[in-house]
């Protein structure tokens, strides 16, 4: 008999893979993490139930949480990755020679276990010596570096539920805007507009708050609940589309998804969201 798994959306929408086996299954102090391998979409991480990233979609979020920023920002020397467990993130970071210094706080070690040991084909740079890898708590990671540090930093947790709650806060972002140089760059990931409409604007007009320029921006994510997904890019000045030619060009030659039209288009905002974010700014 065939067994599916479903990520389950409110008892309301299931978003289901079949699987070929369970590879591993645990309790952290956090949240429940699994790796199965699926059908469809090759060997995939769950956390506490929910999707995560899967190999044969994860390029899609984890080129549109980097590129859009390391293309962008003036300088990408020194890099902070906050969660990014599956190692993803700090691949795409790491493929820049320009980086010099990644720090990536990731809180539960279980995750980073599971996926060195069950999904390496997403994690390709665990060995890079530029690469800092701490198992702690970002938001304490963030409130404890010195002003000024960061060039770049993403935020690659999971959804507002369970540890990643806090990443979803004003305060943690005016924390991270103290942090990032004054012309250094921030994404989050910022849930789907579709089901998770208020956490998302919400998101946005807090970073348009701390940071002065903050905008959304999107990609079809076939496994994640909504299937179209959000990431903010925040920068004190409006740089979003100030692309830098020579990191676009080593961008479009290693990536799958992510290319200069991609990220110009990705962009463009479906109107009713845009009509909340101008409901907001109103006095
Ligand atoms: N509902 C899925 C939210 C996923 C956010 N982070 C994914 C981690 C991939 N590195």
């Amino acid at each position: 008999m065939a067994i599916w798994y479903d990520e389950v959306f409110e008892d309301k929408i299931r978003y289901g893979l079949k699987l070929k086996r369970t590879l591993f299954v645990g309790q952290s102090p956090f949240q429940k993490v699994a790796v199965v391998e699926t059908e469809a979409l090759g060997k995939a991480l769950l956390i506490d139930d929910l999707w995560m990233a899967a190999e044969g979609e994860e390029k899609v979020y984890h080129e549109m949480i980097v590129h859009p920023a390391l293309t962008t920002a003036p300088s990408i020397a020194r890099v902070l990755v906050i969660g990014g467990g599956d190692g993803g993130t700090v691949r795409e970071v790491l493929s820049y020679p320009e980086v010099e210094a990644v720090d990536m706080v990731e809180i539960d070690g279980m995750v980073v276990d599971a996926c060195k040991a069950h999904l390496p084909e997403i994690g390709t740079a665990w060995d890079d010596p530029r690469l800092n890898l701490v198992i702690g708590d970002g938001i304490a990671w963030v409130k404890d570096a010195s002003h000024g540090l960061y060039d770049v930093i993403l935020v690659d947790g999971s959804d507002p539920v369970g540890p990643a709650v806090g990443l979803f806060n004003r305060d943690f972002y005016e924390a991270c805007a103290a942090r990032l140089k004054p012309e250094g760059v921030l994404v989050t990931q910022a849930e789907s507009p579709k089901l998770f409409f208020d956490v998302h604007v919400d998101l946005v007009q807090v970073l348009r708050q701390v940071f002065g320029h903050a905008d959304p921006f999107y990609q079809t994510m076939m496994i994640y609940a909504g299937g179209l997904w959000g990431w903010v890019y925040a920068s004190r000045q409006p740089r979003r589309f100030e692309i830098i030619p020579e990191r676009l060009a080593h961008a479009e030659a290693r990536c799958a998804i992510y290319n200069g039209d991609i990220h110009r288009g990705s962009f463009a905002v479906p109107t009713y969201i845009r009509r909340a974010l101008a409901a907001k700014e109103r006095p």
